[in-house]
């Protein structure tokens, strides 16, 4: 029997259209499904949406209709997305599921009936639009909500709390011991931040607002956004209700891929539930960071700036999949540029695979009128070039085993580029000329179809729709693709008749496509910011930045900035927020305490080069004396540090 491998994406907020973030993981999902079917798993995988919450009741409360009928027009819009993006889900669950609503009732009901879960009374610092509680301990610099960075208002309410102390050591050896969380330098910044400081209860039902699972034994209660939300990955394999029922045989998942604004809540959360239901853990859970645009995480405020329908019309949804996957490191952010993706469509697509396949071809048909002849004339230059595209079969499995989407890709390129030097290495278009030569040149072309027959199978995951056009163009057969043949040389018939077909991927006019698209984002910007709700509207970007007085060159001579580098760095005790850092300022040095401990762990700012104001009053900061202070930027994503270039010497004024 085929080994099982269950895969999800997170559920989706149906409260906006969906965009090229969620398209980001949703493909990268589909990515990895669609290589273990491939390689012969019997694969499940998993999207949906996550529908209710008190942001869905005041949206369509404000909209006049019901939450229910909010929700389904954005269910539709996801799940059209879907298929024009090629994703290949097996499962597709809603929240808002009878089936799934009653699962979230019985694990609810468990989890109170084991004692985990209990009836207190909840008084904290509330962020209504990331509908979370806060401690003060939490809070950013500002007092605000320390995701959203805005306002937060106190409120207290009844509330049901589930017990998360009595899993903390399991979950610190699972997120320190094991390889559950991918990458895993993230851990320690969990363990420091969540679990040392003494793991909280959490807040998990509400009695503010009505749109969620009700708690059958109290009904005042609806049950708080994430016990319902996490739950789905098991309620949409039948546990807990009688819709399904190959829990037995997905579970525990394989992957659950997510981005890191809420890693916290798979990685601490999601196994303290599964601890208390006595369920096994998934096997990990793959953190990648947020596409950004202009610096800021794509959001429904930022309209469809970056709409993927647009830009998947314009160059098919084979080279937007293509281009997410390759810019995005697993735990890092990726920025979106129309500019760097029209790039790396014309340099990897057009001049590369596309124009590999299609001189190939053309020569195929141009030397021998589409079919090889059986006669073979080999060369040393043969094995080398054979063994550079089989060797990247064995690296591109081992990188999707630790799920390295991009890094998979960088290799099948490499095959690519291999191929390419291939063609100049062995000059066809002069053994075409000679007569003598023409078992050498059925040979070259033969070992080139065959390299682009196992390439292209390759990835066919990634671009699924483009890849069956090369098998037509090169003569491959079903059978010629298949997973087991990847390892072999020499598949594809020995007088293969090839297919000259349309062109893969078009070159595109950077200039032109650049205006083009420009013009489409001011329109969509203007008509995104028009259509936002009043909900919404505090999210929107764009503020007027209001500018202090203006100062003369005299005033600003007065502020000392210096080049520093960071020599260590440590979180001054008992403050979140706080890190101690030793610096060399070129003057013997200096202690510095900044704020920026939520930010950046230690590891990440050691030897990096800082702009120090070195000539600020000495002040105490919890107790530790600070002598001066490094330059940092408040953005959306959080504070950022200015790093400045390793070149400028400790010590060199800044001005
Ligand atoms: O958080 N870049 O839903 P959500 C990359 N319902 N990925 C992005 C992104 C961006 N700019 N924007 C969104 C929720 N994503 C909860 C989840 S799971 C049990 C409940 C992707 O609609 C990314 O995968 O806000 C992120 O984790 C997810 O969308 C958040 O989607």
């Amino acid at each position: 029997m085929a080994e099982k491998f269950y895969i999800t994406t997170p559920i989706y907020y149906p409260s906006g259209n969906p965009h090229i973030g969620h398209c980001y993981t949703t493909v990268a999902c589909d990515s990895i499904a669609r290589f273990r079917r491939m390689q012969g798993y019997d694969v499940m995988f998993l999207t949906g949406t996550d529908e209710h919450g008190q942001k869905i009741e005041q949206k369509a409360a404000e909209k006049g209709i019901t939450p229910q009928e909010f929700v389904d027009g954005f269910v539709g819009e996801f799940k059209k997305l879907w298929e024009f993006m090629n994703i290949s889900y097996d499962r597709y669950i809603r929240t808002t599921d009878n089936y799934h609503v009653e699962a979230v009732q019985g694990i609810f009901k468990a989890l109170y009936d084991k004692g985990y879960i209990y009836k207190g009374e909840y008084s904290g610092k509330y962020c209504t639009p990331c509908e979370s509680f806060w401690t003060d301990s939490q809070l950013d610099e500002n007092g605000c909500c320390p995701e959203c960075h805005r306002p937060v208002s106190l409120a207290k309410e009844e509330a049901y709390f589930f017990r998360m102390s009595p899993f903390a050591d399991r979950i610190e050896k699972l997120l320190t011991e094991t390889d559950y969380l991918r990458p895993n330098n993230r851990a320690l910044e969990l363990v420091n931040n969540f679990i040392k400081p003494g793991l909280e209860d959490l807040c998990v039902s509400r009695t503010t607002f009505k749109w969620g699972v009700p708690v059958t034994f109290d009904d005042k209660h609806v049950v708080y956004v994430w016990i319902d939300a996490l739950s789905n990955y098991i309620t949409a394999l039948g546990y807990g209700n009688s819709e399904y029922n190959d829990f037995g045989e997905y579970w525990p998942a394989d992957v659950h891929m997510v981005a890191k604004d809420i890693m916290r809540f798979h990685a601490i959360i999601w196994p303290a539930i599964l601890m208390a239901l006595e369920l096994p853990l998934p096997k990990h859970l793959a953190v990648h960071g947020w596409i950004t645009f202009n610096g800021e995480k794509m959001s429904k405020s930022l309209g469809n700036v970056v709409d993927p329908f647009i830009l998947g019309e314009r160059y098919g949804c084979d080279a937007i999949r293509y281009h997410i996957l390759r810019e995005m490191a697993l735990g890092a952010d990726s920025s979106f540029s129309n500019e760097i993706m029209i790039n790396r469509i014309n340099s990897d697509l057009a001049n590369g695979i596309g124009n590999l396949v299609s001189r190939t071809v053309a020569m195929a048909e141009k030397y021998f009128g589409g079919t090889l002849p059986v006669e073979r004339e080999s060369e040393p230059v043969d094995e080398d070039f054979k063994s550079v595209i089989l060797n990247t079969v064995s690296e591109v499995e081992k990188d999707i085993d630790e799920t390295k989407i991009k890094q998979a890709l960088e290799k099948i390129f490499v095959a690519v580029d291999r191929a390419n030097k291939y063609i100049d290495e062995t000059e066809p278009w002069k053994l075409g000329k000679d007569e003598s030569r023409k078992a050498r040149l059925a040979t070259v072309l033969y070992n080139l179809l065959d390299g682009i027959r196992i390439i292209s199978t390759l990835l066919s995951p990634f671009m699924p729709s483009t890849m069956p056009e090369i098998w037509k163009q090169i003569g491959a057969s079903e059978e010629d693709v298949r997973y087991e043949k990847l390892s072999v040389f020499g598949i594809l018939s020995e007088n293969v008749t090839v297919h000259k077909g349309k062109i893969l991927f078009p070159r595109i006019d950077v200039e032109k496509e650049i205006e083009e698209l420009n013009a489409i984002i001011r329109k969509n910007m203007e008509s995104a910011q028009e259509n936002l709700s009043d909900s919404e509207k505090g999210e929107v970007p764009a503020e007027k930045i209001e500018l202090a007085p203006e100062i003369s060159i005299d005033d600003f001579a007065k502020v000392e900035l210096r080049c520093a580098k960071i020599i260590s760095a440590e979180k001054v005790k008992k403050s979140d927020k706080l890190l101690c850092l030793q610096l060399d300022d070129g003057m013997g040095g200096r202690q510095v305490v900044s704020g920026i401990a939520q930010y950046y762990t230690p590891e990440e700012l050691v030897g990096k080069k800082i702009q120090l104001v070195a000539n600020l009053k000495p002040v105490k900061l919890r107790g530790v004396e600070s002598f001066g202070m490094i330059c940092a930027s408040d953005t959306p994503d959080g504070v950022k540090v200015l790093f400045l270039d390793d070149s400028i010497p400790c010590g060199s004024k800044i001005r």
